[in-house]
């Protein structure tokens, strides 16, 4: 099967420096590359300077991902036998734009959407283009991963106000707490050095940087901490509660920040007063000492050093009120940048600003501007949350969405409740996605279009969110080192844009200026124009192989205006509302009533990236479906063995996967990775492609929450049920 996959086989003749683009690590690479440009193997570069040599299996298997032999390499249009036939790409675009056209003067330019997924993040040149083209159209209607993500960030940013300088960065914090985040694996969380995880936090800890994670699994990260809370997943709300009573009962807060910037803090008291240690610790499920332990370790031991919370914190019921509560840890605790403090990343693509020691009073984007048709949620960062889409295709009604151009994603593998999706995806008049992969979302597609794959395009490190994955200001460019296997028609993602763009008349803007419309730019000029505000010049970026670290004057927090009345929101009314029907749970047993006796708990795969290459035969042999790990003692008391089929139900749907024990993961719980299955439609074997847990998740109101629209896909109720007399293929139920 092996053989078969791969292109071409053919040996080294040399090798180029660039970075990987799959998730946030942008792991500085070595490729190896054939007489004909074409990706033959790849290794972490030892002499990087920001991730020294780290490359993960996903990274090291790139090659494989670019000749592998279901690679689209041709724009593919749907014909009416349902099969995906190769068509001229001057057709195809032609075709996309009359429907484009008629839907807009039927229905209105809201009826046109886009979605960006992790592949329109990583593509610097073409992040952009999603809102570009649907700004240009007029439509409100951008939705992207990140909604149904870590969006309770925006939402707490929004309920309690921003400090321009940011949190203490980790190389400057005594302390790090991390809630529902495992970077040794994810190579990602807010803040925390993912430039080689394992050494930067190896390095930290020799310093004297303690770590307190909160985790129902004893993670790879976890492995590090000074302090493991290991709580129900979906209690986190409870535990951060506990936290700040325990801190504020014992006057361990950094009073002038407080009493400087917030004027609730004493509310804040009374509010998390019924949170008390022995309650906390009974619906958590955690020894009250450890939480006493914790608390006393990150405000009165530790003077500098933030909470941070991951997708374990942010999917979970309550996800937005565990967010606003970390920054609530942040501010009592005064976790933040001071005046004076130099900034670690002023930004090295964006512009320099200056940045002042000063509240920018809690903004509640969401209250003004576009709101979803159904449920009337509203934009996020420009967005609409992608949990609200479904209902924008399915509800009649003027403004429903009729065509969604997917870029980089995955969307019907990604959002939960899998049947809806592919319900609301079916019903679309037209699906572009723009995608190298078979996936869920192109077998529903009308159109696809396929684009250049990392190696192949020119590209910046993911500018959008540079200080995020950098804690130091340094980025680097790298040119298009590869070439598409032959034959292959392929083109970076920009170009799929401005051309539907330039047929619809259309004028695109990036960074606020308008992109000619005759002869597009290329991805450098795109890249150029996107550094254009840049404190270095870009051919000063280009000339580094290796990247750059800022040069020249440091930047400092500036003095913030010394009457400014503006305050932290520690406590606004929605925020009280949650936090008292959390408060009023405490006294119930947390693994309610029969048979929903466990909680789901998500978690990432070091093999794999959401549902991105999990076809390709080396990740396939590491991970060929998604097992449901759980505690051996659970096992044992349930009667189940390993590998034995176990099905797994919630409140929406169920699942039929192979039980792996897990003895990292306490008990009570059972975590299953998404990203694998097919559609409902397909019937595919669970041996054969895994399942998606989206089965189990919904975007009913029920079971997401406010303001974001975020489903709950972690910390929900589910019951688990050995499958007797189990048959040799698992097949899924609803
Ligand atoms: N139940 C459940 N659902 C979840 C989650 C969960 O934990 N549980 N996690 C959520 C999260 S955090 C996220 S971010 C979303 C993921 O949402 P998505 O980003 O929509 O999904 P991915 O599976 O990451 O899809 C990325 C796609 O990009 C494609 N791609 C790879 N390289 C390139 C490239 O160079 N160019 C282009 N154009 N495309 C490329 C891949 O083939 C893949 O199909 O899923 C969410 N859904
Ligand atoms: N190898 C790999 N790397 C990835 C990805 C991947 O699929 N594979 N996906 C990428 C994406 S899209 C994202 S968003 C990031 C995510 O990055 P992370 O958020 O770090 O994701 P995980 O590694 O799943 O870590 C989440 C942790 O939360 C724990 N958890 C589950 N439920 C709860 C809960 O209710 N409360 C608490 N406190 N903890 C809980 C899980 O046990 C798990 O250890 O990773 C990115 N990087
Ligand atoms: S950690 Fe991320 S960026 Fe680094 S090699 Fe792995 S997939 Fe690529
Ligand atoms: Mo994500």
């Amino acid at each position: 099967m092996t053989e078969g996959f791969i292109r071409s086989s053919k040996s080294a003749t040399r090798e180029a420096l660039s970075f990987c683009r799959q998730c946030m690590g942008m792991c500085g690479t070595v490729v190896s590359l054939d007489a004909a440009d074409r990706v033959v193997s790849v290794r972490g570069d030892r002499e990087d300077p920001s991730t020294l040599g780290y490359a993960c299996f996903k990274g090291l298997n790139a090659a494989e991902a670019h000749n592998s032999s279901v690679r689209f390499l041709k724009p593919m249009k749907r014909m009416p036998d349902g099969e995906l036939v190769p068509v001229d790409r001057e057709q195809v675009l032609d075709e996309i734009a009359e429907r484009i056209a008629a839907i807009v003067e039927a229905d209105g330019p809201e009826a046109v959407a886009g979605y960006r997924g992790g592949g329109a993040f990583f593509t610097s040149s073409s992040v952009m283009m999603v809102p570009a083209f649907l700004s240009a159209l007029g439509s409100p209607k951008a939705y992207s991963s990140v909604t149904i993500d870590q969006s309770a960030k925006v939402v707490a940013l929004g309920r309690i106000g921003i400090w321009p300088p940011g949190r203490t960065p980790m190389s400057r914090a005594d302390v790090y707490l991390l809630v529902g985040a495992n970077p040794l694996v994810s190579v990602s969380a807010n803040g925390f050095d993912t430039r080689n995880p394992t050494k930067r936090l190896r390095a930290a800890r020799e310093r004297g940087m303690k770590l307190i994670v909160i985790d129902p699994r004893e993670t790879e990260t976890a492995h590090f901490a000074d302090i493991h809370i290991q709580p129900l997943p979906g209690e986190d709300c409870a535990v951060l509660a506990g936290l700040l009573h325990l801190i504020l009962e014992a006057g361990w807060q950094d009073h002038s920040f407080c009493d400087r910037y917030a004027d609730d803090v004493a509310a804040l008291q009374r509010a998390v007063a019924s949170f008390t240690p022995a309650e906390v610790a009974r619906r958590a499920d955690v020894p009250e000492a450890t939480l006493r332990e914790a608390a006393r370790l990150f405000a009165h031991d530790c003077h500098s050093g933030p909470a941070a919370g991951s997708t374990g914190a942010d999917m979970a019921p309550g996800g937005n009120l565990a967010e606003h509560l970390i920054e609530c840890l942040n501010i009592v605790c005064g976790r933040y940048l001071r005046e004076g403090a130099e900034i670690e990343h002023p930004g090295v693509i964006h512009a320099r600003q200056p940045i002042r020691a000063e509240v920018i009073p809690a903004p509640r984007w969401w209250e003004q501007g576009a709101k979803s048709r159904v449920g009337g949620f509203g934009q996020l960062d420009g967005e609409l949350p992608s949990g609200t889409l479904p209902d924008e295709i399915l509800e009649p009604g003027a403004g429903r969405v009729r065509c969604l151009i997917s870029h980089g994603g995955n969307p019907a593998s990604a959002i939960p409740g899998i049947e809806k999706v592919e319900q609301a995806f079916s019903e679309l008049d037209l699906l572009v996605a723009i995608e190298p992969f078979p996936t869920m979302t192109t077998a529903l597609a009308d159109y696809v279009l396929p684009p250049t794959l990392q190696y192949e395009r020119a590209d910046l490190p993911i500018w959008l969110y540079e200080s995020l994955v950098s804690p130091e200001p340094y980025t680097r460019y790298t040119p298009a080192i590869a070439s598409p296997p032959e034959g292959a028609e392929v083109v970076d993602d920009h170009v799929y844009f401005s051309g539907l763009a330039k047929r619809l008349g259309l004028s695109l803007e990036l960074l606020g200026e308008p992109l000619p419309v005759g002869t597009p730019l290329s991805t450098e000029e795109i890249l150029a124009r996107t550094a254009s505000q840049a404190p270095i010049p870009f051919e000063e970026i280009k000339k580094a192989e290796r990247g750059i670290f800022l040069p020249g004057e440091k930047q400092y927090v500036e003095p913030g205006a010394p009457d400014s009345p503006h305050r932290f929101s520690l406590l606004p009314q929605d925020v009280a509302e949650e936090l008292r029907s959390v408060a009023a749970m405490l006294d119930q047993p947390p693994l309610g009533t029969e048979p929903y006796r466990y909680r789901m708990a998500v978690r990432r795969l070091r093999d794999a990236n959401n549902s991105a290459g999990l076809a390709l035969p080396s990740i396939k042999a590491r991970v060929p479906f998604n097992p449901g790990f759980m505690n051996p003692e659970d096992m044992a008391q349930e009667g189940i063995s390993e590998g034995d089929e176990i099905e797994i139900a919630s409140g929406h749907g169920a699942i039929r996967v192979r039980a792996e024990s897990d003895p990292s993961l306490r008990r009570g719980v059972v975590s299953v990775t998404h990203g694998f299955g097919a559609l409902p439609r397909a019937e595919a074997k669970y041996e054969d492609v895994g399942v998606s847990t989206n089965w189990l998740t919904s975007t009913s109101d029920a079971s997401r929450e406010s303001i974001n629209a975020m489903p709950w896909m972690t910390g929900f109720p589910v019951s688990i049920e050995r499958v007797e007399g189990a048959s040799d293929a698992i097949a899924v139920t609803s």
